[in-house]
């Protein structure tokens, strides 16, 4: 006997996934997104994803650790905190001319942006004097630039600016009423205090966070709300699944049912829709197949390139797969 077939575009079906107004600011109407049935959720993703994007185009950024560890930040997920005991060996800033190595190697590679994170509180003039340079360097050869250098003084961001860069990086990273729980040495305060800094630049503004951190659903739908009611929303927003760093004081945090994963994926592009979503940490440890259900959630950008700033990303020969199976055009 044949299987029934069942029509996703049923009247009951259209129903239940009934667009919601753009622009849902409040935590409960977000967390009601959240719980909706799977299918549900992601039928809204895809219309609005699809509304806005080409749902088979995902763009590539590679990562730069320009300066590593010791930092005197003490975020609970990270393992350049000199906070914990990661065994992470320090490193003084690169060169200019390792940075534009790293640089080339990317765009040949197939990237289109190349991001510079710094483990500082904040940079130093001096610092950025050697930031500044290396951006102008990144932007000659072609290539969209971002850095992640921590909190910045009045100034700074218009010095980068000038420089030629395009994304700042910052995160708000969790709910408000989890942040101290995993952030004792700065507040989410002093985070969005940047963060207007780097949008009065004109810098294009790059903002997410982190899920799997023992945080419950509603904090997830909290940190998406602080996200999605930045005025206007972030360009750019990684969500990243966290990576147990041995060491830290999340090395043994429960891993997130991955289907709730998704839902984060799928929830923050109905909030954001114009938005680029970055499928960003944790994929070395997602399968294929949870990567793909992230494209259909919306997500459509990923770091390419083996490493993250510490953590392991996949090969490029993984992705260069993954994207011939899904039929994906890198952008
Ligand atoms: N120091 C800068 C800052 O904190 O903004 C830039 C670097 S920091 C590593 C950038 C982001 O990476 C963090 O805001 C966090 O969202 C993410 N991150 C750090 N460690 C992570 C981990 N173990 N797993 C997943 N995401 C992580
Ligand atoms: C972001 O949100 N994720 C990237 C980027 N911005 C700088 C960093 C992920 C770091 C993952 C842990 C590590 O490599 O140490
Ligand atoms: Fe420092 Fe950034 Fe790591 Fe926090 S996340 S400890 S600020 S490098």
């Amino acid at each position: 006997m044949p299987a029934t077939i069942v029509n996703s575009s049923t009247q009951s079906a259209r129903q239940a996934a009934t667009l919601p107004a753009p622009r849902i600011r409040s935590v409960a109407e977000i967390e009601a997104l959240f719980n909706l049935p799977f299918n549900d959720l992601l039928y809204l993703a895809q219309q609005v994803h699809r509304r806005h994007f080409d749902a088979n185009a995902v763009q590539r950024s590679t990562l730069l650790s320009i300066k590593t560890g010791g930092c005197p930040e003490d975020c609970g997920y990270c393992s350049q905190s000199a906070h914990h005991q990661s065994g992470l060996v320090r490193e003084a800033l690169l060169s200019l001319e390792e940075v534009i190595d790293a640089a080339q190697a990317a765009k040949l590679n197939g990237a289109t942006r190349f991001c510079m994170g710094a483990a500082w509180r904040g940079p130093k003039q001096k610092d950025l004097d050697r930031v500044v340079e290396m951006v102008t360097a990144v932007k000659t050869l072609g290539l969209e630039t971002c850095v992640t250098l921590g909190m910045l003084q009045d100034g700074q961001a218009e010095q980068l600016k000038t420089a030629g860069l395009d994304y700042y990086n910052h995160n708000l990273d969790t709910a408000p009423e989890f942040y101290g729980q995993v952030i004792s040495t700065h507040s989410q305060a002093d985070r969005h205090d940047t963060l207007k800094k780097v949008r009065a630049a004109g810098i294009n503004v790059c903002c997410g966070g982190i899920v799997g951190m023992g945080e419950s659903r509603h904090a997830r739908a909290a940190l998406l709300a602080e996200l999605a009611n930045l005025n206007p929303p972030p360009e750019s927003v990684p969500i990243n699944n966290l990576v147990p760093m041995p060491g830290t004081p999340l090395a043994d945090a429960p891993p997130l049912d991955p289907f709730e994963f998704v839902r984060t994926i799928a929830t923050a592009r109905i909030l954001m829709p114009a938005s680029m979503l970055r499928l960003s940490a944790g994929r070395q440890e997602m399968s294929d197949e949870l990567q793909a259900l992230c494209f259909l959630a919306g997500a459509n950008s990923i770091f390419y390139g083996d490493k993250l700033l510490t953590a392991d990303n996949p090969v490029i020969g993984r992705d260069e797969q993954l994207f011939s199976r899904l039929a994906l055009k890198a952008i």
